[in-house]
């Protein structure tokens, strides 16, 4: 029997990106609004990262940052608690690429390929972004059984733009149902 097609957990990765308002602030309040979902654990997150921005460049720097969650939530469900956290911090979608009070993009679900007009797992462009790749590279444990972290460890060899994501700040999350649980 395959584990990860039957836990009642998938495990996931998620990019969080902010360059409008207090980018540190916006970044923790999404990241409680995950946890506070009874369907998401929220298990790791990465250091915070202050990043020049890529894709549209007259705008401020970004603060971007990434976590690991286990969630019983099915990857759409997923993406749709994120977006609806979007909302309620303030997300206005105006000049594509432009700047943003909070963005969360789900990279990575355990065991799953899709390719929907909805959701594109795994990420199709996150082993492009040095954004993306050092905060995830913070969190990806080396064992990771799909190869992932020997993923991102090559493409970070060879993708550009990594001196374009600065260490801002160290960060912690202790998750109080984790911690209960040991
Ligand atoms: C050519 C054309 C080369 C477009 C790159 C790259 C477009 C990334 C969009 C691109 C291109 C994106 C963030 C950002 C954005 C972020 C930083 C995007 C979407 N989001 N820059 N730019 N951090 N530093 O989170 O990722 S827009
Ligand atoms: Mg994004
Ligand atoms: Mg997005």
């Amino acid at each position: 029997m395959s584990t990860s097609s039957t836990s009642e957990f998938s495990e996931a990765y998620i990019a969080l990106g902010a360059n409008l308002g207090d980018r540190e602030a916006t970044l923790m309040k999404a990241i409680s609004a995950l946890q506070e979902h009874p369907g998401i654990e929220v298990l790791r997150g990465s250091h915070l990262y202050e990043t020049d921005p890529v894709g549209y460049l007259d705008q401020p720097c970004f603060v971007n940052m990434a976590v690991a969650l286990r969630t019983t939530l099915a990857p759409e469900e997923l993406l749709s608690v994120m977006l609806d956290v979007e909302q309620r911090l303030g997300r206005e979608r105006k000049i594509r690429f432009g700047p943003r009070t909070v963005d969360l993009d789900l990279l990575w679900v355990a065991g799953r390929e899709m390719d929907t007009a909805l959701l594109t797992l795994p990420h199709p462009r996150m082993m492009e972004r040095a954004f993306v790749l050092i905060p995830l590279s913070d969190i990806v444990p080396e064992g990771e059984p799909s190869g992932l972290y020997e993923n991102i460890r090559r493409a970070l060899g060879t993708i550009d733009g990594k001196e374009g994501v600065r260490f801002w700040k160290t960060y912690n999350w202790h998750s109080a149902s984790a911690l209960s649980e040991s």
